[in-house]
C-alpha cells in the first residue's frame, strides 16, 4: 500500500508521540499504585493494638434442676436417654473476636452451683470457675486463629464450648 507522502514523512514523529504520551499515562498509573499500596502498607502497620474485654457467663441451659418444670425431660437425663450423665450449659457470649496483639480481658461468670473451666488448651488458659462466683483471666492474642475454649468437665462436654478468633493485625482497620 502507498501512503501519501505528506502522511508517511509525520508518521515517524506521531507514532513518537502516541508512544511518550502512552509511556507517561502508564508510569502515572504506577505511580498512583505504588502511593496506593505504600498507603495501604502504611495503615495496615499502624494497627495499635487494644484491650478487648468481654464478661462471659455459663449459663444452664438444659440441666437437671429443670427436670421439674419440664416433664419430658425425665426421659433425656434418665440411664440410656439423650442426656444421660450429662448437662447442656452454654458460654454466652460464645464468639469472641480481636485482631492479632490485642490484649484479652475476661471476667468469668458462674451464676449456678455446678463448677466450670474456661479453657483454651493451645493457649495454655485454664482458668476454674467456681460456683456462684466470678473468676478473672487476660491474656494477649499474639497468633492469628480460631482457637476453640471449652468446659473441661466431663458432664458438659461436648455442649459447653465457643470459639476466639484472633484475626491478623493487617485486617485491623
Ligand atoms: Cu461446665
Amino acid at each position: 500500500m502507498r501512503l501519501p507522502k505528506r502522511f508517511t514523512r509525520w508518521m515517524p514523529i506521531l507514532l513518537g508521540l502516541t508512544l511518550l504520551a502512552a509511556g507517561c499515562a502508564a508510569m502515572t498509573t504506577s505511580a498512583e499504585q505504588n502511593t496506593q499500596s505504600s498507603a495501604t502498607v502504611a495503615a495496615h502497620t499502624a494497627y495499635k493494638p487494644q484491650t478487648r474485654t468481654f464478661t462471659i457467663t455459663a449459663v444452664p441451659m438444659v440441666v437437671h434442676e429443670m427436670q421439674d418444670s419440664e416433664d419430658y425431660l425425665k426421659a433425656d437425663f434418665a440411664k440410656g436417654g439423650l442426656l444421660d450423665g450429662k448437662e447442656v450449659y452454654g458460654f454466652y457470649p460464645s464468639d469472641l473476636v480481636v485482631y492479632q496483639g490485642d490484649t484479652v480481658n475476661l471476667t468469668l461468670v458462674n451464676p449456678a452451683d455446678d463448677p466450670h473451666t474456661f479453657t483454651i488448651a493451645p493457649l495454655n488458659i485454664n482458668v476454674e470457675m467456681k460456683g456462684q462466683s466470678a473468676a478473672h483471666t487476660s491474656f494477649v492474642a499474639s497468633q492469628p486463629g480460631t482457637y476453640e475454649f471449652i468446659c473441661d468437665e466431663p458432664e458438659h462436654a461436648p455442649y459447653m464450648w465457643g470459639q476466639l478468633v484472633v484475626l491478623p493485625d493487617s485486617l485491623a482497620q
